[in-house]
């Protein structure tokens, strides 16, 4: 009979959590300045890291243990990309972000930035391109990779993020693999902001283009494990996050040929607590826009340019990983002037993006899943006295 009454037990429990996972992201959030409504928009991933959309409203996820996904404009299906990708998915390793070509509607190209595998586990970030036909990757291109000496057993700081500027130049982050170092050393790729045309081949205004001995793709240096990037609607600068070790988490916006310190001065500590230099600033090294110490572990960002969330337009939102919320950073004249936790998920935030609707889309983790933010009106506050 115990067999029976477990039996039984679990049912209930397997029915009950059923209707949790389906219901439990939904709820309305009220804000400083706006109130939204939370629904989940397509779930059933191991961790999506990254979001793209489509011209035609289509999302694009990339999840981690390698799987590309195109979800339909309402998120009721979703189908898996076909690709063959070598994704070493273990520790911070996996397929990491997604992105389409500023083109697509012409060329049909995404991008994707992934840990690369060789022979013996060694691992380091790729950067590939493929022509995206219906469900299929075709012209399948790797357009940046590191020499094969250089690929490590290391599972962690990968970074990686993907974006365009305004100008069509490709730009995504490598971290520092671990090996902290290296970041301020330009003959190596880790650590680093790159710069590349779209093809893969290498703008000959890089500042170390001409520099002997060089890695020619570097656009800046010292940057510690940078998962966000995102371009500023209005300034069409590039804004970087990057984790902190124990503190320090930074929010940067990217200059050629910068160099943000790391590990030379930072604000952060090791994770045991020791000191891991007694500088926060040096003559040369760029500080940070904005530090979070602690850290909020920040992932993805993304400005809000869309019209639904109005009051928002060209805030910067930020996923934490950590702390389980999305926030949003008011930013004036390249400083940050405000911040707020919008939204407390309750679950690892992976990454922010904007539909083509000025919907807010949520990736988060365990169970890996997407959540859709949309505005409602704000209600009056019938206790205030004015
Ligand atoms: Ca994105
Ligand atoms: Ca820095």
């Amino acid at each position: 009979m115990p067999t029976l009454f477990a039996k039984i037990i679990f049912t209930f429990t397997a029915l009950f959590s059923q209707n949790i996972d389906r219901d439990w992201d939904q709820g309305r959030y009220d804000t400083q300045l706006l109130s939204f409504q939370v629904n989940t928009f397509s779930s059933g991933y191991s961790i999506p890291w990254g979001m793209a959309f489509l011209p035609s409203g289509e999302l694009l996820v990339s999840d981690i243990s390698g799987s590309l996904w195109r979800v339909s404009k309402n998120g009721r299906k979703k189908r898996k990309i076909g690709n063959s990708l070598s994704v070493y998915y273990k520790g911070q390793g996996g397929l990491l972000d997604v992105q389409v070509h500023p083109d697509f509607e012409l060329n049909k190209l995404i991008y994707m930035c992934y840990s690369d595998i060789k022979h013996k586990n060694r691992s380091h970030t790729t950067v590939a391109r493929a022509v995206l036909n219906d469900h299929q990757l075709e012209n399948f291109q790797i357009i940046y990779q590191v020499p094969e000496q250089l690929f490590t057993k290391i599972s962690r700081h990968f970074g990686s993020r993907i974006v365009f500027d305004d100008a069509g130049y490709l730009y995504f982050s490598i971290g520092d693999r671990g090996m902290r170092d290296q970041a301020q050393d330009i003959t190596l790729p880790n650590g680093k902001i790159h710069r590349i045309h779209d093809d893969g081949s290498i703008p000959k205004d890089n500042p170390f283009y001409h520099q002997k001995g060089a890695a020619r793709t570097i656009w800046t240096y010292g940057n510690r494990n940078p998962q966000g990037l995102a371009i500023h609607p209005i300034t069409g600068t590039i804004w970087e996050a990057e984790h902190g070790p124990r503190g320090g988490d930074e929010l940067n916006i990217i200059y050629k040929g910068h160099n943000y310190g790391w590990p030379v001065i930072t604000h952060g500590i090791n994770y045991i607590g020791t000191k891991i230099t007694n500088f926060t600033y040096k003559e040369g090294m760029d500080q940070p826009v904005w530090h979070w110490t602690p850290s909020i572990a920040v992932c993805g960002i993304q400005f809000y340019d869309g019209e639904a969330f109005q009051p928002w337009q060209n805030n910067l939102l930020a996923a934490s990983l950590k702390f389980e919320r999305l926030h949003r950073v008011v930013i004036e004249n390249g400083e940050k002037v405000d911040e707020e936790i919008i939204f407390d998920a309750g679950s690892r935030v992976r990454d922010v993006e904007v539909g083509p609707m000025g919907l807010i889309y949520v990736a988060l983790e365990d169970p890996g899943r997407i959540v859709q933010l949309s505005p409602l009106r704000k209600t009056p506050d019938l206790n205030r006295r004015n």
